[in-house]
């Protein structure tokens, strides 16, 4: 399995609409589905994440629970996505022996790296624009992208503030994929905005 394309996560606060957005999304294209939520209790994270594990699963896509080890080994997902502050990477391994394990870096080669010897199946960078999805979030230099492929070979995808616009300004650097938020759930057509950012990422027209 190959990990790329649109990677969508889910947004703090789910609308009455959430898995309606997801599916039209996840038809439109996105090929990974990570479920982010940091302040449910377990249970309720159970629940939404068996719906979102289904809807994964029907459309054959990828599905990521962000942190929670447990909870990625309760629903089976296919991996676990982690950070500075989660679960250390060796210990995630152990217990998801033959999962995905994906790891943020910020905006660090050096933390990129040291998680692709640590076994990530894949990183991510970022925020390189301004987000308003992720509070305590910094702003990094798009310039750690430059030749980053030389070092880093392992998938890469690109996080926070992400739109068509600026998406575009990532082809060069020929990511494997970018993650959203809010492009595709506060948009009032979000099959179209994956649509569009398809498009703008790989410099091809995806609107039909
Ligand atoms: N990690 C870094 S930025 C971010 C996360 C989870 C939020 C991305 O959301 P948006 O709305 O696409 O900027
Ligand atoms: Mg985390």
């Amino acid at each position: 399995m190959t990990l790329g394309g649109i990677y969508l996560v889910t947004p703090d606060s789910m609308t009455s609409n959430f898995f309606e957005v997801t599916e039209k999304a996840i038809v439109s294209g996105v090929s990974i589905l990570q479920y982010r939520n940091k302040s449910s209790g377990f249970q309720d994270k159970l629940e939404v994440a068996q719906k979102l594990s289904s809807l994964a699963y029907r459309y054959n896509r990828v599905f990521i629970i962000d942190d929670d080890v447990d909870l990625a080994i309760a629903v089976n997902a296919d991996g676990l996505h982690i950070g500075k502050d989660d679960i250390p990477l060796p210990d995630a391994r152990k217990r998801l022996p033959d999962k995905i394990i994906g790891y943020s870096t910020y905006g660090s080669r050096e933390i990129a790296v040291e998680a692709q010897s640590l076994g990530a199946d894949y990183v991510s960078f970022g925020p390189f624009f301004a987000t308003n999805s992720k509070k305590d979030a910094g702003l990094y230099d798009i310039k750690v992208l430059e030749e980053i492929k030389k070092y880093v070979h392992v998938p890469i995808f690109a996080i926070g503030g992400i739109n068509p616009e600026n998406a575009a300004m990532l082809r060069p650097f020929n990511l494997d994929g970018i993650c959203v938020i809010s492009w595709v759930y506060s948009s009032a057509d979000p099959g179209r905005a994956v649509k569009e950012l398809m498009g703008a990422f790989y410099g091809m027209d995806y609107i039909n």
